[in-house]
């Protein structure tokens, strides 16, 4: 059965949170992401895209000569540089398929200096305040073409919890995108809802499908370089690429300089672990790099 809370859930369309990279307002693009949980700014990637793109698919070429020497693990395999594969569908090329590819602030210059946007900067700093630090190096989900796997509805708090307002992500597309090769999905206005209970899916944790069906949520179809800003809490996904080409898009987390992790999970057997470690956790060994502000002395935790 669908769950009660999405009668009580804002019907918004795409152009109510929608603004455009060349003429940002970031108070009010601030005001929709706090309202809705999930922004759409327009352009805001454009001039990295094309060299993220290239790393990109080096790093794609690297993880495939590397899938030889892949080791399994309960999510899947990883090779040595980091690439994580799932199982791939029926009749694909390989009995495996990329998820998460192992390209990161430490391997790619162009990935990192994007981080540093300023207007995205600007951004982040009007949602979370003054000072602002970078949460973990950088991430980007591909889905091969052909089929290329679906992420389950969910919220990325099930695989982060914070101590405080957690971080805002930026998902950013490297390819036009459209509901025929993996658009995000978001349900609008789910940031409300708190942590929900998630279950292990073909895609980690992910929230019961009956529970949350894809129609709950509002596809966000864009160009190469609009950038998605959604809440840890605010429930998102994807379905699988159809396509004949890959979907990559590369993720930035922000967070306030004090925030930190306190349930950090990807099944549910290990999340069912951290909750009782939760009281534990600490700022120390959580400190990502500044990209606005200042980190005082008793912010260092
Ligand atoms: O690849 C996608 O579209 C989904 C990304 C996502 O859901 C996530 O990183 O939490």
């Amino acid at each position: 059965m669908p769950a009660a809370e999405i009668q009580q859930l804002p019907k918004v369309s795409i152009e109510q949170l929608e603004v455009f990279a060349d003429d940002l307002d970031v108070v009010k693009a601030a005001q929709i992401y706090k309202e809705y949980g999930a922004l759409v700014v327009r352009g805001l990637m454009k001039a990295y895209v094309a060299e993220i793109g290239r790393d990109i698919e080096a790093a794609v070429q690297e993880s495939l000569e590397l899938l030889d020497q892949a080791t399994q693990i309960p999510e899947g395999w990883t090779t040595p540089n980091g690439t994580l594969f799932l199982p791939a569908p029926k009749n694909f090329k390989r009995d495996k398929q990329i998820m998460v590819l192992g390209i990161r602030y430490t391997t790619s210059a162009a990935f990192f200096r994007s981080a540093f946007e300023p207007k995205t900067v600007d951004l982040v700093s009007a949602i979370l305040g003054p000072n602002v630090e970078l949460f973990l190096d950088g991430q980007c989900l591909y889905k091969e073409p052909v089929g290329g796997h679906p992420k389950h509805l969910h919220q990325d708090a099930a695989y982060f919890e914070h101590k405080f307002e957690g971080p805002v992500g930026s998902l950013n597309y490297v390819v036009a995108t459209n509901v025929n090769n993996g658009a995000l999905h978001v349900v609008t206005g789910s940031h409300r809802l708190g942590v929900l209970n998630h279950v292990d899916t073909f895609s980690h944790l992910g929230l019961d499908e009956q529970a949350w069906p894809w129609e709950s949520a509002l596809p966000i179809c864009g160009q190469p370089g609009d950038s998605i800003f959604f809440n840890v809490k605010t429930i998102h996904g994807s379905k699988e690429n159809h396509s004949n080409g890959p979907r990559p898009v590369f993720i930035h987390r922000y967070r306030r300089a004090d925030d930190y992790v306190v349930v950090g999970a990807t099944r549910t057997d290990n999340r069912a672990e951290a909750e009782k470690q939760r009281e534990k956790a600490k700022k120390e060994n959580q400190r990502g790099l500044m990209v606005r502000g200042f980190r005082s002395f008793e912010t260092r935790g």
